[in-house]
C-alpha cells in the first residue's frame, strides 16, 4: 500500500473561532479569519492497509496516548466513510514545535492528515473537500489546509457542506508583516480550549454580545487584509481576542487562560504602540500572546518583549504556506 506524505503549519486566529453550534461535526457558531504561519509544522505520513484491524497512531515517534488514538481514530472512520473505502490505517505525525511552547499543533496535524489521507489513496479531494474533512478533526484545521491569510466560513447548513475555509490573497501579498509568538512560563492547560469554548457558549452571558461582534469585526479584518493596513487589522485582531477572552471569564465557573507575564506582555505592547510603534497582541485559549509587527520591527519587539519576567522564549514568524505533499516524514 502508498504511503501519503504531507506537511501543514499551524495557524493563529485573528477573528476566534469561539464556540460551536454541532460539535459532532465541528461547525462553528461564528465565521473566522486566520494566518497560516511559517514556523511551525506537523508533518504527517499515512498508510491505509485494506487487510488490517483497527488503526495506530505514533505521535514524536512513540505511540500516541489512548485518548488521542482514539480520536484520531474516529477522525480515519470519517475520511474512510468519505473515500468508501475500509481499512485499518497507520499515521506517524512529528511536530517540529516543543510540546512547552503552548501552541496548539491540532490545526496542522489534522490539515497534514487529511492530505495525507488522500495521497496515500490516491483520492482528489479538492480543497475545499480538504478543508471539510481536516474541519471534523478539529476546527481550525480547516484553516491549515491554505497559507497566508484564511477565512473559515461559518456555513449554514446542518450537514457542514458549507463550512470550510477559503484562502484571502496569496501569501506573498503581504510579506512585511511578522508574527512574535511570546512564551510565558505556565503549567499544563486546566481547561482545553474544545471544553473552554463549550462552557462559555453554555454559561457565559458575554457570549450573545461575542456573537453580535463577529460580523463588523470579519468585514473589518477582511478589509484591512486587502488595503495592507496593519493599524486596522491590529486593532481589530486585539479587541476579538480581549472579547474572547472576556467571555471566559464571565462564564461559570470562570475561565482564565492568563498569568501575570500575559498581562505584563499585553501592557507592554500597548505601551509601544502610545510611542507610536505599531504592535497589536491576539492570543488564543491559553497564556501565550502573539504580536502583530511589522517585520523590520520584530526582532526590536521580541528582543524587548524576551526580557520581561515570565516570558521563556520568543520566535519570530511570517505568513506561511498551506498544506503539501512531502517526500518525507
Ligand atoms: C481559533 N481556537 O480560532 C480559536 C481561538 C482557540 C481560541 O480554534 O474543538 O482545537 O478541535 O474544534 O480547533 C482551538 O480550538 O477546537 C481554536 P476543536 P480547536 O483558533
Amino acid at each position: 500500500m502508498e504511503e501519503g506524505i504531507a506537511r501543514a503549519h499551524i495557524n493563529i486566529a485573528l477573528v476566534k473561532y469561539w464556540g460551536k453550534r454541532d460539535p459532532s461535526l465541528n461547525l462553528p457558531m461564528n465565521g473566522s479569519i486566520s494566518v497560516t504561519l511559517d514556523h511551525y509544522s506537523v508533518t504527517a505520513s499515512v498508510v491505509v492497509e485494506s487487510c488490517q484491524q483497527g488503526d495506530s497512531l505514533f505521535v514524536n515517534g512513540v505511540p500516541g496516548s489512548s485518548q488521542e488514538t482514539q480520536r484520531a481514530s474516529e477522525f480515519f472512520s470519517r475520511l474512510r466513510a468519505t473515500a468508501g473505502v475500509s481499512g485499518g490505517v497507520t499515521a506517524c505525525t512529528t511536530a517540529n514545535m516543543p510540546m512547552a511552547a503552548g501552541l496548539a499543533s491540532s490545526s496542522a496535524a489534522f490539515a497534514a492528515l487529511t492530505k495525507a489521507f488522500a495521497l496515500s489513496l490516491r483520492l482528489p479531494w479538492s480543497l475545499p473537500e480538504l478543508s471539510r474533512l481536516a474541519r471534523l478533526g478539529s476546527g481550525s484545521a480547516s484553516r491549515s489546509i491554505h497559507g497566508g491569510f484564511v477565512e473559515w466560513l461559518r456555513g449554514n447548513r446542518d450537514d457542514g457542506q458549507d463550512s470550510y475555509a477559503v484562502p484571502l490573497g496569496t501569501m506573498d501579498s503581504w510579506s512585511s508583516l511578522a508574527f512574535v509568538v511570546v512564551q510565558v512560563e505556565s503549567g499544563p492547560k486546566a481547561v482545553s480550549s474544545r471544553d473552554g469554548m463549550q462552557r462559555v457558549v453554555e454559561t457565559s452571558p458575554l457570549y450573545q454580545g461575542w456573537l453580535a461582534s463577529i460580523s463588523e469585526d470579519l468585514t473589518r479584518v477582511r478589509q484591512a487584509i486587502h488595503q495592507r493596513n496593519l493599524s486596522q487589522l491590529g486593532l481589530v485582531a486585539e479587541s476579538n481576542a480581549l472579547k474572547m477572552h472576556a467571555t471566559g471569564l464571565a462564564a461559570v465557573p470562570p475561565l482564565l487562560y492568563w498569568t501575570g507575564a500575559t498581562v505584563s506582555v499585553i501592557r507592554r505592547v500597548q505601551a509601544l504602540r502610545e510611542e507610536g510603534l505599531k504592535a497589536y497582541v491576539t492570543i488564543d485559549a491559553g497564556p501565550h500572546p502573539v504580536v502583530l509587527v511589522e517585520s523590520h520591527q520584530a526582532a526590536t519587539v521580541a528582543d524587548l518583549l524576551s526580557q520581561i519576567p515570565g516570558v521563556t522564549g520568543v520566535v519570530i514568524t511570517r505568513p506561511g504556506p498551506g498544506v503539501e505533499a512531502v517526500s518525507s516524514i
